[in-house]
């Protein structure tokens, strides 16, 4: 039978979603042989991939159910799929050539259709192939930069800024941000996950350390109270589709303003995830030498031409009057790179301990291996959290990382 779509929401098979393409989109021709997959592989929504065998024409068709994927304990409005195809079309101006291209939101499905990225792939899968993608600091800086600081109130005007914090208000996103990355890591929560090997580790240098705990907490307010961008709001290597010569960042489902230095300190720590993999999963050698240093040296560009890129757009865009008193634009610059080093360290935590984790470390089959680079991630943690106010540059960063890894 075939589905009709009416005006009442319901999450689709792959077949709904062929009926969908053939009945809802005007994109594909009246004899389009659709086919369709469901790939997606986050921890919220449906993604269906949908495909005209005679022609090859492909869209992807992305849905957010009611609950999340990963555990049905997270129930959320399927209206993040509003913000998210609005994002992806203001972002689109922002950074043109970093977004996929949106064809429309469909408010009663609580769905969106977009172009088809398959050509790239996601950049944390390929890092696991320890694959290099030496234009990625350039893009991604661009598009961080742009999204970010096009967004405070040093450049817009301020009564449309505050239309987009209305706009982009999103508190069931943020509180899971709120729990899952500022507080059930810093305790003994039912709902984390610990490798076994690793928990004595924890318990003795993460919940016993009543500094950190502190830091924690004050962080956790700077992510509630600064809304001084609008942020991606879960910036990690599966949010980013890549291939050698183009970087297209996807699922912004969290997007919400927020500190910037939030999606700089993902990026970061995500990029750490994928060396510490590297440094344990390959041989001692050349290659595996090769990659720790590209992924270090990446980490190090990215800050670095953030600031560079921070600097220029400021200079050329400003136009809050008093951003242009003496010393300002350092003085807010360094509270960005103070935020990133605090929410890179933040991930390298909650992704170890938490319920949500990540590949690079999860595969590492070695039980014993695996409980040693989770030690790095939590070391190199903590240290970015703790000595956030001086870690000002790229060097700064890639030596903590560099330190801990070859102890
Ligand atoms: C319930 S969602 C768990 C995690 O997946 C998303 O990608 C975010 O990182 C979130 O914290």
């Amino acid at each position: 039978m075939e589905t009709v779509f009416t005006a009442e929401y319901f999450t689709m098979t792959e077949a709904d979603a062929v009926e969908y393409a053939k009945t809802r989109l005007g994109i594909f021709d009246q004899s389009a042989e659709l086919t369709c997959k469901e790939i997606g592989d986050g921890n919220l929504n449906f993604v269906f991939k949908v495909v005209d065998e005679l022609s090859g024409k492909s869209v992807i068709i992305k849905q957010a159910g009611p609950v999340a994927r990963i555990s049905d304990e997270f129930k959320l409005s399927p209206d993040r799929n509003r913000i998210e195809s609005e994002i992806l079309d203001l972002q689109y101006k922002l950074a043109p050539g970093f977004v996929p291209v949106m064809y429309g939101y469909d408010p009663i499905m609580n769905c969106c259709v977009m172009e088809d990225l398959s050509d790239h792939e996601i950049m944390r899968t390929a890092l696991l192939k320890y694959k290099k993608f030496p234009l990625f600091a350039d893009h991604i800086t661009t598009y961080m930069v742009n999204t970010l600081l096009l967004t405070t109130d040093v450049v817009m005007e301020h009564k449309e800024k505050k239309e987009l914090v209305k706009r982009f208000i999103n508190p069931e996103l943020c509180e899971i941000t709120e729990d899952l990355v500022y507080t059930e890591p810093f305790f003994d929560c039912e709902r984390n996950d610990i490798f076994p090997a690793t928990r004595a580790f924890v318990v003795e240098n993460i919940w016993s350390d009543k500094e950190l705990l502190l830091e924690t907490a004050k962080l956790k307010q700077e992510f509630m109270t600064n809304a001084q961008s609008l942020l991606h709001g879960d910036l990690h290597t599966g949010s980013v589709f890549i291939k050698e010569d183009s970087t297209k960042i996807i699922d912004p489902e969290f997007a919400f303003y927020g500190p910037a230095g939030y999606d700089v300190g993902n990026v970061i720590a995500n990029l750490t995830f994928a060396l510490v993999n590297a440094k344990f999963t390959m041989e001692d050698g050349d290659a595996r030498d090769e990659q720790v240093e590209y992924l270090q040296n990446t980490i190090l560009d990215i800050i670095d031409l953030f600031k560079v890129k921070f600097i220029k757009v400021w200079e050329e865009k400003a136009t809050e009057r008093t951003a242009g008193y003496e010393g300002f634009k350092e003085h807010y610059l360094a509270n960005v790179l103070k935020d990133t080093s605090a929410v890179a360290g933040l991930e390298l935590c909650r992704r170890i301990i938490g319920i949500a984790h990540v590949k690079d470390i999860t595969t590492i089959k070695d039980g014993k291996k695996r409980a040693a680079a989770e030690k790095v991630c939590l070391t190199v943690g903590k240290r970015f959290i703790m000595e956030r106010d001086s870690l000002m540059e790229g060097a700064d960063f890639a030596r903590i990382i560099k330190e801990t890894v070859e102890n």
